[in-house]
């Protein structure tokens, strides 16, 4: 029983630097939420030079910019892949001017591409990023050439018989970036928090079954 009770303990103390390491690591993952301010690094110095992951003549890179707290989102709606989606690499070049979108993301100061955003109907000519907003995890992306002549938010785009008469895509991008954005810095599922807390989690459920002396039920 002696044993049982140095054993529970063990597992309580393990638990505890479980929790410890997790809220350590959670701290650590809250950036600049934590309320100090950033260093000033004085009005002349350039941060960050940023240049789409499939550069290419005349794309017009950087034509629309928009950003909200470690997030930056830049339009090229000269870009001319005909990829869908988000998926995308961009290598192809037979989507003429169709557009394409580029979500950068800023960590532990470094500043790295975490999206390429391309319309769910992409075509030559839409324009696709003239346009560009993001707040939090929710990237707004203008087409101000495309053609669909659908009505509301049900339509899929595939018909081009309304000539210019635009669209407006809206993305989550928390999935791609791999990061909670905005408030609150809850771990993000499958993250080492998560995983450290699930544990601590498991823990506490299997000290649940013993008795409060720490004695188990079940005969051994
Ligand atoms: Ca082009
Ligand atoms: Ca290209
Ligand atoms: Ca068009
Ligand atoms: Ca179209």
């Amino acid at each position: 029983m002696k044993m049982r009770r140095q054993g529970a303990r063990g597992v309580l103390a393990v638990t505890a630097a479980l929790l410890a390491a997790g809220v350590m690591l959670q701290l650590s993952g809250c950036g600049d939420d934590d309320g100090a301010p950033p260093p000033w690094a004085g009005p002349e110095a350039q941060e960050a030079y940023l240049k789409a992951s499939n550069t290419e003549a005349n794309d017009r890179f950087g034509t629309t910019v928009a950003v909200d707290g470690d997030t930056v989102v830049v339009g090229a709606y000269y870009e001319d892949s005909n990829d869908t989606g988000t998926t995308g690499a961009g290598a192809d070049n037979s989507g003429w001017d169709s557009g394409a979108a580029y979500v950068f993301v800023r960590s532990g100061g470094v500043w790295t591409q975490e999206a390429y955003l391309k319309a769910s109907n992409t075509d030559a000519g839409d324009g696709f990023g003239d346009a560009v907003a993001v707040a939090g995890d929710t990237v707004v992306v203008g087409a101000f050439w495309e053609d669909s002549n659908e009505t509301g938010t049900a339509g899929t785009g595939a018909d081009n018989s309304a000539l210019q008469s635009g669209a407006v895509y809206v993305f989550d991008v928390s999935p791609l970036t791999g990061l909670t954005l905005g408030p609150g810095c809850a771990p993000a599922a499958g993250s080492p928090v998560s995983l450290l807390l699930a544990a601590a989690a498991v823990t506490f459920a299997l000290r649940r079954r013993r008795s409060p002396l720490g004695i188990q039920r079940t005969p051994a």
